[in-house]
């Protein structure tokens, strides 16, 4: 990464800091350059994932490997989110965010009820993929996208014009991504400085705890698991890691989104990472989607806040239970802002917390957002470096033997 571009990211996070600070909720004026930023990433979403999992699927070759890669990273999201939500869960009790809380549970957050993992999952299938095209449904996107390049594996010969289309489309989305980029730091400022000015201190003070627990757990998961994987498995150092995504994860905490961050996400995993095009076209758009460490970390702490506040002692098969469904719930959180706030119900009814619970948390849960989507964002491409490196690997072998 070019270094003054890492240097105009922070200052535009010192100035967002500044600005919001000094001028309060009038810093939502610069609001629309963090708008300007976020239209133009969610401009070529769609079509950056479409093409870029078709070129990750067809590149594969065979579906034997296809089925190897996606073994490796499905394994590798499950592992990091279970940790993850360990470390979750082991923060709330630490910090005790939720004891003696005196503030009061106004009325409930306004949070939809979610459908259940079963139904989410079943959701994922799209019944008209040109309706999940136009509406941006990044999860029916990426179904339809894998089994597209599965059929032009298939079909062979005759597909080859189509797969050369979807090639040429996503040479094209990486080229209009990097002069996306260097809007980057305009847009950080933009997204940041309105969010300064709106947390004042009185909102922030009462559930500093938890915001630190937070904090501390995402700093302890990013600093711990991933430097362990990309140097054990990635054979890669973690400062040149965390240097090479940290726009990224700058990204993903300014807009709060996984998916909204995704080009910037395979844009540095490719050049700075140097994780090849046909592992991260893979592994990202899908990491981006169902690999939320940050939110299985957040869903451990938040049902243990709410417990504490409830003074509700949870036993240890309510527990072992929170950390499978917060890790399925992880799966199934959309890549965008908010949605983990959502899922907890579904974290909250299996242990039989009330759901006014959210009502305690709604009110920051944006800063708490901007925290576990840039561990989500780092954990997928922690995974697109230990995968590659695994092919690489793998593929060094058979040329030796
Ligand atoms: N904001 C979501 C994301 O984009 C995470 C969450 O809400 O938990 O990853």
């Amino acid at each position: 990464m070019k270094k003054n571009f890492f240097w105009q990211i922070i200052i535009a996070f010192i100035l967002a800091i500044i600005v919001g600070l000094f001028f309060g909720e009038r810093a939502e004026l610069v609001q629309p350059l963090g708008d300007l930023f976020l239209r133009l990433i969610r401009f070529i979403i769609v079509p950056l994932i479409l093409a870029t999992i078709v070129v990750g699927v067809t590149s594969a070759g065979d579906i034997k490997k296809l089925s190897r890669l996606g073994g490796k990273t499905i394994s590798y999201y499950l592992i990091t989110s279970f940790i993850a939500i360990s470390i979750g869960l082991t923060a709330g009790y630490l910090f005790s965010p939720g004891k003696g809380l005196d503030i009061v549970v106004e009325s409930e957050a306004a949070v939809n009820e979610t459908e259940g993992f079963v139904q989410t999952m079943l959701n994922i299938i799209p019944t008209n993929p040109m309706e999940s095209l136009t509406s941006g449904n990044v999860l029916q996107i990426i179904f339809f996208a894998i089994f597209l390049g599965i059929g032009i594996m298939l079909v062979g010969e005759k597909a080859l014009p189509v797969q050369r289309f979807f090639d040429g489309l996503a040479e094209i989305m990486y080229k209009i991504t990097g002069l996306i980029m260097v809007l980057v730091p305009l847009g950080i400022f933009g997204l940041l400085a309105p969010i300064v000015g709106q947390y004042g201190l009185s909102v922030l003070l009462p559930l500093i705890k938890l915001i630190l627990a937070m904090l501390v757990a995402c700093i302890i998961h990013a600093g711990i698991v991933y430097s362990s994987a990309v140097r054990s498995f990635g054979k890669m150092s973690p400062i040149v890691f965390f240097k090479g995504i940290f726009p990224a994860a700058t990204v993903a905490f300014s807009t709060a989104s996984s998916a909204g961050t995704l080009p910037v996400t395979m844009k540095n995993a490719q050049e700075n990472l140097g994780v090849s095009k046909q592992t991260s076209s893979f592994t990202l758009p899908l990491g981006a989607t169902i690999n939320m460490d940050g939110t299985a970390i957040y869903q451990g702490i938040a049902v243990v806040f709410i417990a504490q506040y409830f003074s509700t002692e949870l036993t240890f098969a309510q527990i072992m239970t929170v950390a499978l469904i917060a890790t399925l719930a992880s799966i199934g959180t959309a890549g965008v802002p908010g949605a983990g706030l959502i899922m907890l119900t579904m974290v909250l009814a299996a242990v039989n917390l009330p759901l006014e619970g959210i009502a305690l948390i709604a009110g920051i849960d944006r800063i708490l957002d901007m925290m576990r989507t840039s561990v989500n964002v780092m954990g997928d491409a922690s995974a697109s470096v230990v995968v590659d490196a695994s092919e690489k690997r793998r593929e060094a072998e058979a040329t030796a033997s």
